[in-house]
């Protein structure tokens, strides 16, 4: 089981930014794969709903201090 979600998120200004939440939106049980991309502001995670939720990985890229939602 698999699904995709595109999320916008601000605040990430490198590859290295990239990189970072790459790692820890990876880190979660349950998600597959995960491309932030800092051009775009977008972080496309392939996760499996029954062991990750799209709260959960919003939560961790919270907490690691970038700003899910589109900029104000
Ligand atoms: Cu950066």
């Amino acid at each position: 089981m698999s699904t995709e979600v595109k999320l916008p998120v601000t605040g990430m200004t490198c590859g290295g930014c990239e990189s970072a939440v790459q790692r820890a939106v990876g880190a979660l049980p349950g998600v597959q794969q995960v491309t932030a991309s800092h051009r775009d502001a977008t972080v496309r995670v392939t996760f499996d709903p029954v062991q990750v939720s799209r709260e959960d990985i919003e939560r961790k890229i919270a907490q690691i201090g970038y700003v899910v939602g589109a900029p104000a």
